[in-house]
């Protein structure tokens, strides 16, 4: 018997539930691990991996970024902007083909959540199911994939998942998020969130998001379908990203700079509610990249230093200008008609 770490990225709701479900799945199919714990994991600047990262007899990741690295036994992302390099990328081919008949690496980015995956790779794979988990994974499409039916929905908060979230996204606890990891597969999110320490995390929480709500209504603004707002004078562990467009409804993209404990921060977002059809959208996370960042065609974000803000400030407004000529240009056809 051995000891399984899995890292999981922070401060997010389909990371702590990929690791919840690859835990519970791992633990009833698998069955050969004394213990799990659960290492948090940054998006740092530069990206790179650190190999103290893996810490345990065996090692996951979900969620997150491939590493080549020979201490890595399970790997399940789906993030567009997966591998780090082309030799990541070689790896992991290298890998699926030495393991063809019995894979623990997997990739998918054409699903919503990890979580979802998880599920699909344990039942094809592996004839493993867990139907009491159908409403945690509903609910993971619903938040990675920002599938919320309204931007009021989304920060009103309403949904019991809509709280955890909130908790997830916002703690600054490292003991947190490890504690709330096996409990969202072993009960349901009603109870979680009446746990009392989640309770605490979460009371305090709401408040700030109500004074978020305040700070960005008199930060954003929005010009030719772009909203901007800068809030890196109040420094923030974690907003909610749909502030913006529940407060700016017009806006088609958002371009933000905020500052964390550890770095700058350009968020690039496109509203989950835009009327603006899908192929006339920017490709978020082509853009990201170009400046070291990643995340998914429509969300994404690039991480700088803390004390590089100039150069986050002229990235952010790099992008921002690319995002408006592309919605000119998009408007054209129409509008010549
Ligand atoms: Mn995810």
């Amino acid at each position: 018997m051995f000891g399984l770490s899995c890292v999981v990225p922070l401060n997010c709701f389909d990371g702590a539930c990929s690791a919840s479900l690859f835990t519970r799945f791992h633990r009833e199919c698998i069955g050969n691990a004394s213990e799990y714990t659960y290492g948090g994991l940054m998006h740092r600047a530069g990206n790179q991996w650190d190999e103290a990262d893996f810490s345990g007899d065996q090692n996951a990741i979900v969620d997150f970024k491939y590493s080549p690295s020979p201490h890595i036994n399970w790997w399940f992302d789906h993030h567009q902007s997966a591998f780090l390099s082309d030799e990541d990328r070689e790896h992991f081919e290298r890998d699926q083909k030495k393991h063809a008949d019995r894979p623990q690496k997997f990739f998918d980015p054409l699903y919503v959540s990890c979580t979802g995956f998880i599920a699909d790779v344990a039942r094809d794979h592996f004839g493993w199911d867990a139907p009491d988990l159908r409403d945690l994974i509903r609910w993971a499409n619903v938040i990675d994939g920002a599938k919320f039916e309204s931007a009021e929905a989304a920060v009103g908060l309403a949904a019991p998942a809509m709280k955890l979230m909130m908790a997830i996204e916002s703690t600054t606890d490292p003991e947190f998020i490890p504690r709330l990891i096996p409990l969202l597969t072993s009960q349901s999110l009603v109870a979680t969130l009446q746990e009392n320490f989640v309770q605490d995390q979460l009371q305090p929480r709401l408040e700030k998001h109500q004074r978020d709500i305040t700070l960005l209504r008199s930060r954003a603004a929005v010009d030719a379908g772009v909203i901007t707002f800068d809030i890196t004078d109040q420094p923030t562990e974690g907003y909610s990203k749909f502030i913006p467009y529940y407060l700016l409804p017009e806006g088609v993209y958002v371009v933000g700079l905020s500052k964390s404990s550890f770095r700058t921060k350009i968020s690039v977002g496109t509203s989950p509610w835009t009327t603006v059809p899908a192929d006339h959208l920017a490709n978020i996370a082509a853009i990201c990249e170009r400046y070291g960042g990643g995340g998914h065609a429509r969300v994404g974000a690039i991480s700088l230093p803390r004390d590089q803000e100039p150069e986050a400030r002229r990235i952010a407004a790099e992008v921002t200008a690319e995002l408006k000529a592309l919605g000119q240009r998009n408007r054209l056809p129409t509008d010549s008609l």
